[in-house]
C-alpha cells in the first residue's frame, strides 16, 4: 500500500489530491514568490485525522507542509518539494461563545472573518484584526503570532489564545483547550506553539479569548510631512481615551492604491506621509478625536469618518495596499519591526539600500514601529542582496527582521540577526525533542544546519 492510499484510507479519496491542476492552489503562496511541489494534498476534517495522516507520514518518514489559508508571506506554508501538503481548511468548526467565560474554541481552519462575525452575533469582539480576514485562518495566525490593525488595543494573536489542541510529529495529541485560569504547572507549551511557524506541532483547535464590543467608532486619516510628525500625531493620540488602531503609509503606497482602487485623493493637498487614527469608546469619541487633532501642530490636513462607510472609505487607503503592491508585481517583501526612536532613521536609510530603479513602499503598524517594507522591480538575482540590506539595516538600528508574518522560508537564513547563536541553539534543542525527524515544515524558521 502506498502512503497515498494510506492517506486515502483515513481522510476518504476526494481529500488526497495527487493530480496537479488539484494541487496548484496549494503549491504557491500568496505573494507568487514561494512554490514547490507537493507530493500530495491531505484534507483531513478532525484532529483524529490529522493525528493519523501525521503518523502516516512519520512511518514513512515523510515530510509535512501544514497551511491554513494560505495567505501568509513568508513561504511558510507552501512546500518546497516532495512535501505531504496538510490542509486544515476543513477544520472549521465554531462552537458556540462560552458568554460566561468570554471565550470560544474553534477549529485552526476558521477563517479569521467568520471568527469575527460569531463573537459579534454573542456580542464579543475578537481582538485580533487585519486585512486578509476573509482568506487567514486561525491555525495560521496562532503559529505565526499574527499582529494586524489591533495589537496597540490588544496585544497580538498570542495574547488571545488560552488553550489548544495540537497533533505532535509523532501523531500524540496534545488537548490543553480550557485549562484552569490559572494554573501555574510547569511549561507554557500553549505559548510556546504561538509563534512556531508549524515546527513544533499542528495546530487543530484553539480556544481563544473575546473582547467587549468596540462600540462607536471614528476613524481620521491625517496628512503629515514627514515620519517623525507621523510620531509625534502618535504621541499626541496615546491620550485619547480609546485609541484602536495607528497605522502609517506614505505617499509612494498612497498612488499606487489610488490607481488599483480609482480612488479619490483622501485629502484636498498632497503629503509625503499619512496616519490613520482609529478611536473606539464606550460613547461617540469623533469630537474627543477632532480635538485632538485640531491641537496637534504637525496635523497638516485631516479627514474624519464616523458611519461605517465613511470609516471603510479611509480605511481603503490603507487596508488595500498589499493588494494594489501584488498587482503591480511580486515585491521583495519584508515585515520589520523597529524601536520608534529609530524609525525615522531606518525609513530614511532604506533608500539607501534599495538599488536604483526599484521602487520602495512602505506602510505598516506605527503603534509598533512595524514596518511592511515592499520593494517592486529588483531582478531575481538581486533579491538575497536587496533582503540581506534590508535586515541588516533593521538590525542594525536594534529592530526585528519578522514583526508579525513570521520568518518561514523567506527569512530563515537570516534568524541570526535577531536571535543569538545561544537562543538559535536551545529552539533547536527544543525542534529536536518534539521532531526529532524533523518531519514538520522542514525548511520553515529554522536556516539549513
Ligand atoms: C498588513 O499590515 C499586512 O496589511 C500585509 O501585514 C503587509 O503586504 C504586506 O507587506
Ligand atoms: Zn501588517
Amino acid at each position: 500500500m502506498t502512503l497515498e492510499d494510506g492517506l486515502r484510507a483515513i481522510v476518504g479519496d476526494s481529500h488526497v489530491l495527487v493530480d496537479g491542476d488539484l494541487k496548484a492552489a496549494f503549491e504557491v503562496d500568496w505573494t507568487r514568490r514561494f512554490h514547490g511541489t507537493a507530493r500530495c494534498v491531505v484534507r483531513p476534517s478532525s484532529t483524529s485525522d490529522v493525528a493519523a495522516v501525521v503518523r502516516a507520514c512519520a512511518a514513512e518518514g515523510v515530510p509535512i507542509t501544514v497551511q491554513g489559508g494560505n495567505s501568509g508571506l513568508v513561504g511558510g506554508g507552501v512546500p518546497a518539494g516532495g512535501e505531504v501538503l496538510l490542509s486544515l481548511a476543513r477544520l472549521a468548526d465554531l462552537e458556540p461563545v462560552d458568554r460566561v467565560a468570554g471565550q470560544v474554541t474553534a477549529g485552526a481552519g476558521v477563517r479569521l472573518e467568520a471568527l469575527q462575525q460569531h463573537a459579534r452575533a454573542a456580542g464579543m469582539e475578537f481582538g485580533v484584526d487585519l486585512a486578509a480576514r476573509s482568506q487567514a485562518t486561525l491555525g495560521g495566525l496562532v503559529a505565526t503570532n499574527a499582529g494586524g490593525i489591533r495589537v496597540v488595543r490588544y496585544g497580538s494573536m498570542r495574547a488571545q489564545v488560552v488553550g489548544f489542541e495540537a497533533v505532535l510529529a509523532d501523531g500524540t495529541v496534545l488537548t490543553r483547550l480550557t485549562p484552569p485560569a490559572k494554573d501555574n504547572t510547569g511549561y507554557d507549551l500553549t505559548q510556546l506553539l504561538c509563534g512556531s511557524e508549524g515546527t513544533l506541532a499542528i495546530l487543530t483547535r484553539l480556544r481563544l479569548r473575546l473582547v467587549p464590543p468596540a462600540g462607536p467608532a471614528a476613524v481620521a486619516l491625517v496628512g503629515v510631512s514627514d515620519t517623525t510628525d507621523a510620531l509625534a500625531v502618535l504621541a499626541a493620540a496615546r491620550s485619547l481615551s480609546a485609541l484602536a488602531a495607528a497605522e502609517i503609509f506614505y505617499a509612494a503606497g498612497l498612488s499606487l492604491v489610488r490607481a488599483y482602487g480609482s480612488l479619490p485623493a483622501p485629502l484636498a493637498a498632497e503629503f509625503p506621509a499619512y496616519v490613520i487614527i482609529e478611536c473606539t469608546g464606550r460613547t461617540d469619541p469623533t469630537d474627543e478625536l477632532v480635538e485632538l487633532l485640531a491641537s496637534v501642530p504637525e496635523v497638516g490636513d485631516a479627514a474624519v469618518a464616523a458611519d461605517a462607510a465613511g470609516r471603510a472609505r479611509l480605511w481603503a487607503y490603507r487596508e488595500t495596499h498589499t493588494e494594489a503592491i501584488s498587482a503591480a508585481g511580486v515585491p521583495v517583501k519584508l515585515d520589520v519591526c523597529v524601536p520608534l526612536d529609530r524609525l525615522s532613521t531606518v525609513v530614511a536609510s532604506l533608500a539607501d539600500v534599495v538599488p536604483t530603479g526599484a521602487r520602495t513602499i512602505l506602510f505598516g503598524h506605527l503603534n509598533e514601529g512595524n514596518l511592511h517594507v515592499n520593494i517592486l522591480d529588483v531582478p531575481e538575482p538581486e533579491v538575497e542582496k536587496v533582503t540581506e540590506a534590508v535586515l541588516g539595516l533593521i538590525a542594525a538600528n536594534g529592530g526585528s527582521i519578522s514583526s508579525e508574518h513570521g520568518v518561514g522560508r523567506a527569512k530563515a537564513a537570516w534568524l541570526h540577526l535577531s536571535r543569538t547563536p545561544a537562543e538559535i541553539a536551545a529552539m533547536r534543542s527544543i525542534k529536536a525533542a518534539l521532531d526529532p525527524a524533523g518531519l514538520l515544515n522542514p525548511g520553515v524558521l529554522f536556516p539549513p544546519a
